[in-house]
């Protein structure tokens, strides 16, 4: 963000708005910390803002102070859709594409509001009147904090704040332990504690309140793996049926992926969901090194992100799709093999 625009924020914000900010569709720990730090942020400015996420997300989330105020697309349609058109000013946090809010995609595309983006993905399509995208930023939690203190606001930032943002960049990292992990991530992090955060808590409320079925379902996924040494490749396959054996719920399958990575020589872990009601199954990629997921899932897999995490999916069965996932390795021997 340049002195121009820092400016033109300024400006917009010392005048009351109407506020709308949205996280992408099935929202993560930084996308819905990123939004409701902003949100107080705003709030205590005095201005009229929401939050308004396209879908549900996980239960391990919703701990977040502000979590009673977001507002549910599927569920408060009306009340999102007004809010959306009477919008002034929407904030699009932790994606950069209209196309990853799913339903509400309509809505923002015919909103008449003034739109900032900050994003820490790669790629930024154009429809902001003010970008703020950084790939080198671990996290867009980060960037809300870079954001207010761009704005002369870090003195505003409350322990509600702290909290939300620490979240974020905590579960964007996996605690810290990420290459996108800097120096002034962990300066960041440090005056987030400073101001509040209560780091042992937001760890154990978000990765210490498994239930058994979870914990089950994790088992079933890692018997399910596929290691492929050849290739420094691990997949791991879940189908509808494994899921609906483990009550499946929002949220349950978040981090299996990186279990892959654990593996001594394993550079590129994938998993593979299958979803019946949207009749798709669900991708997502990780990678230590130079190998770029984000590459790999936008090539063959309608996705894209980060060089080292990424999503997409596929159309055709869970056995169809690996079969031509492996198909795909041989073409990368000059990344993944030993
Ligand atoms: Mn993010």
């Amino acid at each position: 963000m340049n002195f121009e625009e820092i400016n033109s924020v300024k400006a917009l914000l010392s005048k009351p708005q109407k506020i709308v900010i949205v996280p992408h569709k099935n929202p993560d720990g930084d996308a819905i910390g990123s939004t409701l730090g902003l949100w107080h942020f705003l709030k205590n400015m005095g201005q009229d803002a929401s939050v308004i996420v396209p879908n549900d997300y996980p239960r391990f989330l919703k701990w977040m102070p502000g979590n009673e105020d977001i507002i549910n697309f599927e569920r408060k349609n009306s009340e999102a859709k007004e809010r959306i058109s009477q919008a002034t000013l929407i904030f699009t946090l932790d994606f950069n594409h209209l196309g990853r809010i799913g339903q509400m995609q309509s809505e923002l595309e015919s909103a008449d509001a003034t739109f900032i983006m900050i994003d820490h993905h790669q790629e930024p399509a154009d429809y902001a009147q003010i970008t703020y995208s950084d790939v080198s930023m671990s996290s867009t939690c980060e960037m809300v904090y870079t954001f207010i203190e761009k704005l002369g606001g870090v003195q505003a930032i409350t322990s509600e704040i702290a909290n939300c943002l620490y979240a974020g960049i905590m579960t964007d990292t996996g605690s810290f332990k990420f290459a996108s992990t800097t120096s002034r991530t962990h300066r960041v992090i440090a005056d987030l504690i400073d101001k509040g955060a209560e780091n042992t808590k937001i760890h154990h409320q978000i990765y210490d309140t498994n239930t058994p079925a979870r914990l089950h379902l994790l088992g079933c996924a890692l018997k399910n793996m596929v290691i492929l040494e050849k290739f420094r490749t691990a997949y791991i396959t879940l189908s509808q049926e494994e899921l609906d054996a483990h009550e499946y719920k929002k949220g349950d399958t978040e981090g299996f992926v990186n279990y892959g990575l654990t593996l001594d020589g394993i550079i590129f872990a994938v998993i593979f969901i299958e979803n019946k009601e949207e009749g798709i199954i669900k991708i997502s990629f990780r990678s230590v090194g130079d190998f770029s997921v984000n590459e790999f899932a936008r090539k063959h897999f309608q996705g894209g992100g980060h060089d080292n995490a990424a999503g997409g999916k596929s159309d055709v069965s869970i056995a169809e799709t690996t079969k031509f996932f492996e198909s795909l390795l041989p073409n990368y021997t000059d990344k993944l093999w030993i």
